[in-house]
């Protein structure tokens, strides 16, 4: 569906990029195209109409899996938010580095700027790099101690992106603003921005005192401190007046500076981070898709997810730049339905499974918590409408995509991740040979195609805070065998069973982590 605008474009992406100029060379052959990682949050392998949702309609991202290669055993590096980022963005897992769990939104930035980041890597191919959206791995050089009414000291164009325009951490953590290029987004300055973990601001109302101010929502657990527009949060805010996002209107925004990024990047290679907020609490999609759905606020987030995935796959259309274009879809952990709102999530599932049937979920050790939908797209590259079993993880994201870009990372960079570029395009069903897996508690899991092993741990059997979630540790090794259906729905313990597998897997473990 090449418009005539595609055409004007054809000569000019020729020029720019030799190897797509010959039409015949395959794709591993060193290439430029442009890259969009569409990661949501805490979206589930069960929750897209293309993976057997139910009850939500997700056409976006029928039609990209249909056009594309949708994969059945992708796997994000960590049950939880910080450190599933950290290590796709470095390619260098989360558990060897402290400091890399679930960030507060004053938190420093955890990477730092000599860091070799995923940004670094396809700005040395060229490309115009930006980050939107969802960062959640903290922002200037001292916890705590930023001064958000100034250019903050560290941000996310000390690593790479040329652009940016980000929440903190999450929409449940202050501050409630966006940040662009390391300054607040429309900071106004008769409302000073405050921010602090620790304690309230004298005369500041918070969920907990004043449960009348909540109007769009209440918490279930947590989220009981800063009040913004009638949503109380995690942690301590003053200050904001017109900068203070509204989270009806957050989905829009970063599609809005998506649209603008890309329509002013058409004519040069680009790598576009689009971290969505959807679909993690609190969950306040804008009204029009709340019709979507009869999920109620968490379906309707999940159409609301599908209307950005539109908005990107008609803007490539109308720029006539889609066939130039990799689309890669993926989610930075598993579902979780209560996750501290009453958004009756729960309640309203009607038959709907976030995992899709997965054991566990978000923070946990069971494949619910990392195996995510994955879905990638390059017109006339990826297979279209194919499924792909292969084994394959975020973390092999960044060498794979040099491989292709013909970046050179630095010695001793990214060392975790390994050039997996043929089974991440569909072009081999031969994945990774393991890939590791880290719970909220640091417990670590070995998947190979076969077997799943999850290192003895310590922690209650479901999650004591709040979400209704199973974690998988256990004080004894656990053994899944994929190929039977009881091990696939990790019930079927078969450690004890099968004690040289289990043995073996540990060992991977055991390397990897002497590994520096
Ligand atoms: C938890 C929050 C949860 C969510 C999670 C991080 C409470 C009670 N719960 O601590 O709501 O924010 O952290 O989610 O505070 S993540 O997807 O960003 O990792
Ligand atoms: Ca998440």
């Amino acid at each position: 569906m090449l418009t005539s605008t595609a055409k004007s474009f054809a000569p000019a992406a020729a020029m720019l990029i030799p190897a797509l100029a010959a039409a015949q060379s395959p794709a591993r052959e060193q290439a430029r195209p442009n890259v969009i990682m569409i990661y949501a949050d805490d979206l589930g392998y069960g929750d897209l109409e293309c993976y057997g949702a139910k009850n939500v309609k997700t056409p976006a991202v029928n039609r990209l899996a249909a056009e594309g290669t949708r994969f059945t055993n992708a796997h994000a590096t960590a049950a939880t938010s910080t450190p599933s980022r950290y290590s796709l963005l470095t390619g260098r897992y989360a558990w060897r580095d402290p400091g890399t769990d679930v960030a507060n939104g004053d938190a420093a930035m955890i990477l730092k700027s000599e860091q070799y980041t995923m940004a670094d890597m396809f700005r040395s191919a060229g490309y115009a790099t930006a980050a939107l959206g969802k960062w959640h791995l903290g922002l200037g050089s001292e916890s705590g101690k930023q001064d958000w009414n100034a250019t903050l000291a560290a941000s996310p164009n000390d690593l790479g992106f040329d652009y940016s325009y980000i929440m903190a951490a999450t929409a449940d953590r202050v501050p409630c603003v966006f940040i662009e290029n390391g300054q607040v987004a429309n900071w106004d300055p008769e409302a000073p921005i405050e921010v602090s973990y620790k304690q309230n601001f004298p005369g500041e109302p918070t969920g907990k005192d004043n449960p009348e101010l909540l109007y769009n929502l209440k918490p279930s657990h947590g989220h009981n401190q800063a009040i913004v527009n009638g949503i109380s949060r995690i942690g301590y805010m003053k200050g904001g007046g017109k900068a203070l996002w509204k989270d009806e209107d957050i989905a829009d925004s970063i599609a809005d500076h998506a649209v603008r990024y890309i329509t002013e990047n058409a004519s040069r290679p680009f790598f576009l981070y689009l971290a969505t907020n959807d679909v993690h609490v609190p969950r306040f999609p804008h009204p029009r898709h709340r019709s979507k759905t009869t999920m109620g606020l968490r379906g309707a987030a999940i159409a609301q997810f599908d209307a950005t995935v539109e908005t990107v796959l008609n803007l490539l259309d109308s720029l006539g730049i889609a066939d130039n274009t990799i689309v890669m879809l993926s989610s930075d952990n598993g579902p979780v339905v209560d996750d501290g709102y009453i958004d009756q999530a729960e309640e309203l599932l009607n038959g709907h499974s976030p995992t899709g049937g997965l054991r566990g979920g978000k923070y946990s050790c069971f494949e619910g918590g990392t195996r995510i939908p994955f879905i990638v797209r390059w017109p006339g590259k990826v297979p279209a409408g194919k499924t792909s079993e292969a084994l394959v993880s975020q973390i092999d994201w960044l060498a794979s995509l040099a491989s292709l870009t013909g970046a050179r990372i630095p010695r001793g960079a990214a060392a975790d991740s390994r050039r997996q570029l043929d089974a991440i395009l569909g072009l081999t069903p031969d994945g990774a040979p393991y890939v590791i897996e880290q719970a909220s508690n640091h417990a670590l899991s070995v998947r190979t195609p076969r077997w799943k092993y999850i290192e003895p741990s310590k922690g209650k059997p479901r999650i004591p805070w709040g979400p209704d979630i199973e974690t998988g540790y256990l004080l004894q090794p656990q053994l899944y065998d994929q190929t039977t259906e009881a091990g696939r729905l990790e019930q079927e313990n078969v450690a004890p069973a099968n004690p040289a597998e289990t043995e073996r897997l540990a060992a991977i473990l055991a390397a990897e982590r002497l590994k520096p």
